[in-house]
């Protein structure tokens, strides 16, 4: 069964969504694998935004998603990768639709409140880097 990795980042635990964000997703259908709120630190920043490292907003990035807890998961089920970004919204909250989680949340691009894999591949990778 698919597996996607998804974190709640330090902007949606101080804003309280953890219980949100979780119960959107049981409501969905998907089962919780695993879960652990943490502190990200500096190392394992880097190579989870490895992608992003030649971009302008890399140092702000990192800066950001090691400013305070995530909360961090593992949801299964059937095309959970591409379902859970679609329940985040696009990137730039600006796009977001209201009901999705970036569109009812975020309102700054550095600070979009959610992450999620991009592909059963990164899905892969980024399970192995965080559990
Ligand atoms: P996503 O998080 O939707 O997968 P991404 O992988 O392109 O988006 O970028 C990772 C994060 O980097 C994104 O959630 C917020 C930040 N980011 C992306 N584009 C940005 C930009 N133009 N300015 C500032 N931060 C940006
Ligand atoms: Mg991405």
């Amino acid at each position: 069964m698919e597996q996607t990795f998804v974190m709640v980042k330090p902007d949606g635990v101080r804003k309280q969504l953890i219980g949100d964000i979780v119960s959107r997703f049981e409501r969905r259908g998907y089962t919780l694998r695993d879960a652990k709120v943490m502190t990200i630190p500096r190392d394992l920043a880097e190579e989870h935004y490895g992608e992003h490292r030649d971009k302008p907003f890399f140092g702000d990035l990192v800066q950001f998603i090691t400013s305070g807890q995530v909360f961090a998961m593992v949801w299964e089920g059937e095309n959970v990768v591409e379902n859970a970004r679609t329940m985040m919204g696009p990137t730039n909250p600006k796009e977001a639709a209201p009901g999705s989680i970036r569109g009812d949340y975020a309102t700054d691009v550095g600070e979009n409140i959610i992450h999620g894999s991009d592909s059963p591949e990164s899905a892969e990778r980024e399970i192995a880097l965080f559990f």
